[in-house]
């Protein structure tokens, strides 16, 4: 935590922490440092920056002033002690997972993840990393599934999609009863606003920060959040060696323009969703809807004791499934059809066919991603707005599946 503002609030921490103008001529905006590498004064220091033994940025690729800013910040949120910042959500990932784990290791994750994170498991299989789908709402299952090969478990909680929940304050529990196993929670559905998965006793946050948390939709951004030593080692390997997927300065700007604004998001989109959630719920034309501020959410109680507020995502699924959701998707009007979420622009995307279509039809029935399943990410816009959207597109679906049922009816006459 910041020093100069330790008993600050979420807000505060977000807009100011680790900066101040006085040190930068006044600038009431963090400067962007736009440099690749830094001078040495002699070479004998940079010697020593290379030997560790020197602190100060010598190369972006490690460290950067913006960037550094831009971590500090993200580790007062997160309540963390250190952070690093990727080119994307999968570069945070994927330079976690190749740091904290090594052939012969076994990773047990959760059931439902992100499509393209449920194919780098695929992929990190093939180097001797045993992948196990465990469903983590079970600790028995978790319990059994637990040996002494396991050095990581990973999930999402809210998952995409399904927005199944991890107990996380169990989970870790759990895991830690057994030495150098390494708890992993993407946060990317909630932000630290809304869930704060270290102070439940994970081991380390990661986040794709294209979404809430820059919440403009025009960069692609990944944090990872741990102690001092974790983020010291996925810097040092999976960012500077193994991936190298840094985050560029002009885009740590953005995302702490973004961050300014988080918790004042965070609440608006939590608001929609749940305007949009229940006007789901009480039309015909639906089969089911998800969201965790519903009361028939399967995990309402977790969902009220882990979270803030409910978030900002739902699934549903229309009666007549994917032909029906295409209908409803391909009639909304002011949701935009396309992948990613946390935008204030509302959008809706096809999970089965888009995001998720990394997994087989038999991969999604085993993880529990209907292949009618539709995904809203509610943006900021007015409420009258969306509900009126989703109602107009809601009432062609439900004219399209009572259409056959009248024909029918009329042929027996
Ligand atoms: C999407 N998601 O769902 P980058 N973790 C979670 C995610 O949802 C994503 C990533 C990581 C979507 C992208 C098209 C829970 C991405 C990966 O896209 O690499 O920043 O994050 O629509």
């Amino acid at each position: 935590m910041n020093n100069k503002h330790p008993a600050f609030g979420f807000s505060t921490r977000a807009i100011h922490h680790g900066y101040d103008p006085k040190d930068h001529h006044g600038a009431l905006v963090p400067p962007i440092y736009l440099s690749a590498t830094f001078a040495f004064p002699t070479a004998e220091y940079g010697a020593a920056c290379f030997a560790g033994e020197a602190s100060g940025h010598f190369y972006t690729r490690i460290s950067n002033p913006t960037l550094a800013l831009l971590e500090s910040r993200m580790a007062a949120l997160e309540n963390g002690e250190a952070a690093v910042a990727f080119s994307s959500g999968m570069g945070a990932i994927a330079a976690t997972f190749w740091t904290l784990l090594r052939p012969g290791d076994e990773v047990i994750v959760s059931q439902t993840l992100y499509g393209c994170t449920f194919a780098l498991l695929h992929g990190i299989g093939e180097f001797g990393i045993k992948v196990r789908h465990v469903d983590l709402t079970d600790l028995a299952a978790l319990q059994t599934a637990l040996g002494p090969a396991t050095r990581m478990i990973y999930c999402e909680t809210p998952a995409n999609p399904t927005l199944r929940l991890v107990d996380i304050a169990a989970v870790a529990r759990l895991a830690h009863q057994q030495p150098n196993v390494t708890v992993v929670v993407d946060n990317t559905y909630c932000t630290p606003y809304l869930q704060r998965p270290l102070e439940l006793g994970a081991d380390v946050v990661v986040h794709s920060a294209t979404k809430y948390l820059s919440g403009h939709g025009d960069i692609t951004a990944g944090i990872a959040v741990s102690s001092h030593a974790i983020a010291q080692r996925i810097r040092l390997e999976g960012l500077k060696d193994l991936t190298g997927a840094v985050m560029s300065p002009q885009d740590a700007a953005l995302l702490m323009r973004g961050l300014k604004t988080l918790a004042l998001r965070m609440d608006r989109h939590c608001s929609n969703a749940q305007a949009v959630a229940e006007a789901l719920q009480a039309h015909p034309a639906v089969q089911w809807v998800t969201y965790p501020g519903l009361a028939s959410f399967p995990q309402y109680e977790l969902a009220a004791r882990q979270m803030k507020r409910s978030g900002g995502m739902i699934a549903f699924e229309l009666k007549g499934g994917i032909d029906t959701g295409r209908r409803f998707m391909n009639a909304l009007k002011l949701f935009t059809r396309a992948v990613s979420l946390g935008d204030a622009e509302s959008l809706a995307q096809h999970p089965a066919s888009m995001t998720h279509s990394t997994y087989t039809p038999e991969e999604r029935a085993q993880h529990g991603i209907s292949e009618g399943l539709v995904r809203l990410s509610v943006g900021l816009e007015d409420v009258a707005d969306l509900l009126a959207d989703v109602q107009q597109a809601l009432g062609k679906c439900a004219r399209a599946v009572a259409r056959p049922t009248l024909l029918a009816a009329h042929a027996v006459k």
